[in-house]
């Protein structure tokens, strides 16, 4: 039976919005996370000091123990997957960020762009999946205007008219503004009017100006992305974030990256998931650097869940922890598996070893071969399920 953590710790008055978690604190092996326990059983949002003694445990069981809780508070056992295609438009970019393997100049080897047509015919390959989103990115290309952007959704619209399109990161809406002239509102309401539906989480890297003065200096600000993430809830558009960790960045600038977008949460409400992102050194400016671990790359997750009390879902993204540390995440607060993907580019070219797609039966064996109970969603998180 879970042990209760004790009431009488001073000033544990509860959140309203936040449920008691129902935590097992024999599993706690930590001293550092009995605090967070603490705060958590009495439904208490964590605050920087709880993210850091999380962000920075090696208490395994103990992490699990909390994120799972905060898990099935939000989710039970539901774990979601959806029906998808990547496609990525094009790799020349001018940001040129150091960790980013994908990128190319505009005449140099490998550098493509896809016209909209050829984007409408990868849309349309494999008809006899019954795609439910369309997940479009690409770069920050320096010649290409808003014309083709719209073309290009209005093609796939076209070649996938039940699919959701889900496109673009605030990096590119921002530079797409730039490029045009025009505010990035404006560049929202034209891609809107193109078929814009959602859009992926790409592109937030780490919000702190160290890492992006080092980084990535030529990318949106971290408070730029937050903001147009902003005026796309405002418009009405979901939207997802992410978080590149694993290369420069300190446990407390984790920290600062989620508590930034949990506060952009409280005032915009339209995060749909958050997708910890683990870095791919190969090929990239920061080839000398190891992999993540197993324990860091759960300790994301764990600490995602437990801070991030008000988004609705935390993805383990399996094409980049591997489907049997995706699988594991699923006790450490994840959610949702992302997809069928069918072609992914970006990770893959820095060195991924997964696969480049999965199939649904796959994604099913996952999922219920751990006890959870498998939810084929839309872009949205409505349930497609057939009962
Ligand atoms: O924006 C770049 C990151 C992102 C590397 O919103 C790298 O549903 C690891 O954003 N190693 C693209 N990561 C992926 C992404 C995403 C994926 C799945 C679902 C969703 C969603 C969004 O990948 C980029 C960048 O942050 N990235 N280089 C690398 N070497």
């Amino acid at each position: 039976m879970p042990l209760t953590v004790n009431a009488a710790l001073a000033g544990l008055e509860s959140t309203p919005s936040l449920p008691s978690l129902d935590i097992d604190t024999r599993l706690l092996s930590d001293p550092a996370l009995k605090p967070v326990a603490a705060k958590l059983a009495h439904g208490q949002r964590l605050d920087a000091e709880d993210g850091l003694a999380l962000m920075t445990s090696k208490d395994l069981l103990g992490l699990g123990a909390l994120a799972h809780a905060a898990r099935l508070a939000k989710n039970g056992k539901a774990t979601h997957y959806v029906l998808n295609r990547q496609i990525n438009y094009s790799n020349i970019c001018g940001n040129r960020c150091t960790f980013c393997a994908f990128w190319r100049e505009l005449d140099g080897e490998g550098a493509y762009l896809l016209s909209p047509q050829e984007a409408a015919a990868l849309a349309a390959e494999h008809p006899e999946m019954d795609l439910a989103e369309l997940h479009v990115v690409g770069s920050c290309h320096p010649e290409m205007g808003l014309d083709y952007y719209c073309e290009l959704l209005s093609a796939l619209a076209s070649a996938r008219p039940k699919a959701t399109l889900k496109a673009f990161t605030p990096v590119e809406i921002e530079h797409f503004a730039h490029k045009e002239g025009i505010s990035t509102t404006e560049v929202f309401e034209r891609l809107m009017k193109a078929g814009l539906k959602a859009m992926p989480g790409g592109g937030a890297e780490v919000f702190s100006p160290r890492v992006r003065a080092e980084l990535c200096p030529s990318k949106t600000s971290g408070e730029r992305w937050l903001a147009i993430s902003g005026q796309a809830h405002a418009l009405g558009l979901p939207t997802n974030a992410t978080m590149l960790y694993g290369h420069i960045e300190t446990p407390a600038e984790r920290v600062e990256h989620l508590l930034a977008l949990r506060d952009q949460q409280d005032l915009s409400g339209g995060f749909s998931a958050f997708i910890p992102l683990a870095f791919h050194p190969e090929n990239t400016g920061l080839n000398e650097r190891a992999r993540t671990t197993g324990l860091d790359d759960l300790r994301v997750i764990a600490t995602s869940r437990l801070l991030l009390d008000n988004f609705p879902h935390i993805k383990a993204y399996w094409v980049m922890l591997g489907p049997k540390l995706a699988q594991v995440a699923l006790n450490f607060g994840a959610d949702d598996l992302d997809g069928t993907i069918v072609e992914e580019r970006i990770t893959h070219t820095a060195g991924a070893t997964t696969a480049k797609g999965m199939t649904e039966e796959e994604l099913r064996h996952l999922i219920t071969s751990a006890g959870f109970v498998p939810v084929r969603r839309d872009s949205f998180y409505r349930s497609l399920e057939q009962d």
